[in-house]
């Protein structure tokens, strides 16, 4: 078994990564229902603001609200930029997730869909898109390994980097809501459970404040 790492207070106060949480049928379960949904609904390839430069990751959203990048600037919308058809929702499987690990008395409004095939990567950067920063970020792992890194609050805070297996979930809350992070890389071949190879990365966010207690 690996161990659940334990991070000292400071800026990575908040940041629980654990290891295998989902089991392979849970694994086979998520990927199958994201699969069918993106399928339908396509992936998107994002572009970063002002530049229009093509990130290596492409991109789809499930739930009431997206996350997209384009030459405008980042943000949220109720539909794909593509087509114009609204998302489509967040499967079960993936709910029961956040209710399980994000102690947040609402559900997630977003599910950002990463695929990494390879080569591809993401750079340092943090979350702040979001009105509800006190919400945790939920993250899913499937597929091969990557290497993620996660700093501080500052860009020139000293990083770690860490693996992120199939299965392992990671919540940002608190202070690590914040934090930078990125994928350096993904290991081709490190398993076998995304069909054509790679990585498929789920992200749950809250992105709205609740208009109403739980
Ligand atoms: C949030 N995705 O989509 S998720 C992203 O594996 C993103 O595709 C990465 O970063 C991926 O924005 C990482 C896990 C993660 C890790 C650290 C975080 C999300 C985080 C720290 C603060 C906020
Ligand atoms: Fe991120």
């Amino acid at each position: 078994m690996r161990q659940l790492s334990l991070v000292p207070p400071g800026p990575l106060a908040g940041f629980r990564h654990l290891p295998g949480r989902l089991d392979a049928a849970r694994q086979a379960e998520i990927l199958a229902a994201v699969q069918a949904l993106v399928q339908a609904a396509g992936w998107f390839r994002p572009t970063m603001p002002r530049t229009g430069r093509p990130m290596s990751v492409l991109m789809c959203n499930l739930g009431p609200l997206g996350w997209v990048t384009d030459k405008h600037g980042y943000r949220y919308q109720p539909v794909h930029p593509d087509t114009g058809a609204p998302w489509p929702p967040i499967p079960a499987s993936v709910l029961r997730v956040w209710q399980e690990v994000a102690g947040y008395p609402h559900p997630p409004e977003a599910c950002l869909v990463n695929l990494y095939r390879s080569g591809a990567r993401m750079g340092l950067h943090q979350d702040r898109d979001e009105e509800d920063l006190t919400a945790p970020v939920v993250s899913i792992s499937l597929g091969d390994t990557a290497l993620f890194r996660v700093g501080g609050t500052a860009r020139k805070d000293p990083t770690t980097s860490m693996e992120l297996r199939s299965g392992d979930v990671v919540v940002l809350g608190g202070e690590a809501r914040l934090c930078f992070h990125g994928i350096d890389r993904v290991l081709p071949g490190t398993s076998d459970l995304v069909p054509g190879g790679g990585r498929i990365n789920l992200t749950l966010r809250r992105v709205t404040r609740p208009s109403r207690p739980a």
